[in-house]
Formats: structure tokens, sequence, C-alpha cells
């Protein structure tokens, strides 16, 4: 007999008009700015499909009229021996390189923090593995000259239309990194094979790799080698990593480099229960600004480990890799955790790092999952 069911579940939010052409069936949609995808619709063939790749602007994107002519597109060097304006179309013939780099959200794993920082409340899905190709900085600053002296960071600015009646410094999207940055950064105008879509900031992005999301800068119209980081407030403030109940201020570290991480996407509770026998106990895994060494995956909540096996190609030292591990389970209930070790010899941690903004969240312990077997 039929039984009136009274949900407790929020309604699931529609996509965003502006990448309606995202998987909804694969998406978290937290607001018309901010979609993740879910921990259960990541692959295993190492690339994050663009129609499942999270989204995070801090301004809304402009408008679609900036990608009817991509080659048109200008974005100026600054901060080099002899400056000058290109436009997309001269990028084209001034190099190539293609790198597949893991772009990840520096608040991803935010909602594992117990004290719930205000943002974004992101689990794993602030993350994916893209290809890019663009050209290289590196090719580019060469062409002009080099860097001017005295340059200490690399800066990129966003080239979104700032909101009128406010101080541009409080809402322009413009990031500092050191200036070394530069030898793996490029300004690439295609992902995974296409045209940068506008909403991941085509025609042209600024792409650090191993550097966390916020660094590569989208629809990027200057690039600047500058002696000091921008005093913009999504640098000065912003993305600060700040001890617990203090605001984030210049004197505390920036989210640049990423840390050694790894989580398991299957099998995940979302997924159902899991059924007694054989499971492919399977993740990805990325060493930061290093290569994966190895990873080690625990079904008992951390006590005992065992060497997973990396699976398919391996894209670089800046892409992820994915993982499987097959274990006979029998019915009851497991807590299953990975950690990986980077070509430095760091292996993820176990525990947070405890911080107001809840950034740069790689714990093992926050990411491990527990499933019931019957
Ligand atoms: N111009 C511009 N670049 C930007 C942002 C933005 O709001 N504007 N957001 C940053 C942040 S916080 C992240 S996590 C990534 C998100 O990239 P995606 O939306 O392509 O996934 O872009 C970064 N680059
Ligand atoms: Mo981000």
């Amino acid at each position: 007999m039929a039984q009136a069911v009274t949900s407790t579940v929020a309604p699931v939010k529609p996509l965003p008009a502006y990448v309606n052409w995202k998987n909804p069936d694969a998406m978290i949609v937290h607001s018309s700015s901010t979609l993740e995808t879910k921990r259960g619709a990541f692959g295993s063939s190492i690339v994050t499909p663009t129609n499942q790749l999270y989204i995070r602007n801090n301004l809304p994107a402009p408008d679609a009229s900036i990608v009817a002519d991509r080659d048109s597109w200008e974005v100026a060097i600054e901060g080099v021996k002899n400056p000058r304006t290109f436009k997309v179309k001269e990028l084209k013939s001034m190099g190539l390189e293609t790198t597949a780099m893991v772009l990840q959200c520096s608040g991803n794993g935010r909602g594992y923090f117990p004290s719930k920082p205000s943002g974004t409340p992101w689990q794993v899905g602030a993350a994916g593995c893209v290809i890019w190709s663009g050209v290289p900085v590196r090719a580019l600053t060469e062409a002009l000259g080099g860097m001017a002296d005295g340059m200490q960071y690399m800066t990129g600015t966003g080239g979104e239309k700032l909101p009128e009646g406010l101080d541009p410094k409080s809402v322009i999207v413009e990031r500092s990194v050191p200036a070394k940055a530069m030898a793996d950064a490029l300004l690439a105008w295609e992902m995974n094979g296409e045209p940068i879509p506008l909403a991941h900031g085509g025609p042209l992005r600024l792409i650090v790799p191993g550097y966390s999301g916020v660094n590569n800068i989208k629809y990027i119209k200057r690039l600047a080698f500058t002696e000091a980081q921008t005093d913009a407030a999504i640098q000065a403030h912003g993305y600060r990593v700040s001890p617990p109940g203090q605001k984030g201020d210049p004197s505390q570290p920036s989210v640049w480099e990423m840390g050694p991480k790894s989580w398991i996407n299957s099998p995940a509770p979302e997924n159902g229960s899991v059924q007694a026998g054989i499971a492919q106990i399977k993740g990805v895994a990325f060493g930061g600004v290093h290569a994966v060494k190895s990873v080690e995956v625990s079904v008992d909540g951390g006590k005992s480990w065992k060497t997973a096996r990396l699976v398919g190609p391996d894209l670089g030292r800046y892409a992820w890799r994915q993982f499987v591990l097959p274990v006979k389970l029998e019915p009851g209930t497991y807590t299953i955790a990975c950690a990986v070790t980077n070509a430095e010899g760091s292996r993820q941690p176990e525990n947070r790092m405890e911080n107001a903004g809840g950034y740069n969240n790689n714990s093992w312990r926050d990411h491990a999952l527990t499933i019931t077997v019957v």
C-alpha cells in the first residue's frame, strides 16, 4: 500500500542559464556561481569532462559577446622589458604547449570543517583534471625581452565588468603568484580539446599548474610582472590561511601551491549499499606541485594500509592519477580512506589544518567514506 512520504531533502536547484549545458545529474548546484561535481560522478578516465567540471565565479561571468570573436580578445603583457598588448590570434603564433593539471578551488573540502567556515561547503567536487593548450608564459616573456628588473610576482587580472558604485579594488579578480610560477604557466585558449567555454574563462585563461583555482584567472585581460602583490581585496585579505577567528591579511600565507591530496570516489554511499565480495576501491590522487609516487588505501579507518595500483596514462606531475585496489569485503561497516605520497616524499596528512576560511583541506581522515556492505 502506498504511503505518503515527507521528504526532508532540499529541492534540487536547476542549472543556471550560463551553464545550462552542464550535466545536471553530475552536478551539485550550491548557487548560481558555485557548482560542484558529485563524488559518484567522477569517472575513471583521468580527464574531467567539461560538462561536469565545477564552476566558481567571484563575479558574474562576462557577456557571451566576448567569445563571439575569440581571436580578437586582447591581453596586455606588462612588467617585461618591452610591454605590449596581444590579440589571441597573435598569441597562437608565439608558442604552444599542452598541460594536464588539477584545477581545484582552495576551498574544496571546506564542507568537512566542523567549524563551518563561511563560504561554499564544497565536498570533493570543486576539482577536476583538465587539459589546457596555449602559449607558455615563459616563451611570451622571452619574446618581450624578459622580465623587467626587480619583479617578484606574476599578477593576472580578470576581464569581468565591475559592478558600478564600488571600489574596484574591493571586487576585481586580480591575483599575484610568485614570479617563479611562470616557468610552467600558460595563457590558454583551449580546454579538453575545445575552445575554452566562457564559463571556464574563454577566450583566454591564465593557467598556473600546481596552484589552487583562484590563481587561474579566467578571461584574462592583463598579465603583469610586478614588484609587489596586488592590493586587490581578493589577494590582500581574501584567500589567506589565517587562524580560526582571525580575518585574512597580507602577513598570512596566500593560497598558492596545493598540497598532496587524494580521495575515493567508489564505492560511495551515494551509489547505494555495497554487495559483499570483491570491491574495486578507486579514486583520484595528485601530488600538489610534485608527481604522485604512491597511493595507499585503508578499509579500517587508517589502522592498516595497502598500496593501490595506479591506473591509466601518466599525464605529468600536475595531473591527477586514478588508482584502484581490489578488496574482498564481508558484510559489515568499513571506513575507507586513502593517502597519497608525492615524489618529494610528502604524504597527505591525517588532519586538516584549522583555518578561518576553510582552505586547503587535504586531510585523509576528513575525506574517508564509511560504507555498509550487505
Ligand atoms: N576572472 C576570474 N577568474 C577566476 C575566478 C573568477 O571569479 N573570475 N574564480 C577563481 C576561482 S576562486 C576558482 S576556484 C576558479 C574556478 O574555475 P572554474 O569555474 O573554471 O572551475 O577560477 C578562478 N579564476
Ligand atoms: Mo576557488
